[in-house]
């Protein structure tokens, strides 16, 4: 969770960094159009989560070795055996479901294969599938 959060906050300094730059570029130069490195290397899946509907989407394709940013969005607080989230393999600690604060897996998959997004317990809920 920790390290969720400073990746986060590093995230977000290097966009606002970027975004300055390029403020700075356009004020200074209109001669050459100055191309900004992606900072995002990142493939983000955003889940929506409710009690009525569980996971939405539930099934996602990425690459191995691509690095992935897995970000849940709970409507409801999980009750429950679903009260958590996780994905064995790629994301092996189980998440709590509260309503209003977003999960954030981040991981880049070494094997191809698929990977359920289970519960705790393993109930599967939906898959990641690594080519
Ligand atoms: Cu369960």
């Amino acid at each position: 969770m920790k390290t969720s959060i400073v990746i986060t906050i590093a995230l977000f300094t290097c966009t606002a960094t970027t975004a300055l730059f390029a403020a700075d570029q356009k004020a200074t130069s209109n001669a050459t159009k100055t191309v900004v490195p992606q900072t995002s290397g990142v493939k983000t899946l955003t889940i929506l989560y409710s009690n009525a509907k569980n996971i939405a989407p539930n099934s996602f394709t990425v690459n191995t070795g691509e690095r992935v940013r897995l970000e849940v969005n709970p409507l409801d607080t999980a009750t429950g055996c679903m009260n958590t989230i996780m994905v064995p393999g790629l994301w092996d600690k189980p998440e709590p479901i509260i309503r209003g604060k977003k999960i954030v897996m981040e991981f880049t998959p070494k094997r191809a294969g698929s990977y359920k997004i289970t519960c705790a317990m393993g109930v599967n809920r939906g898959v990641i599938v690594v080519k």
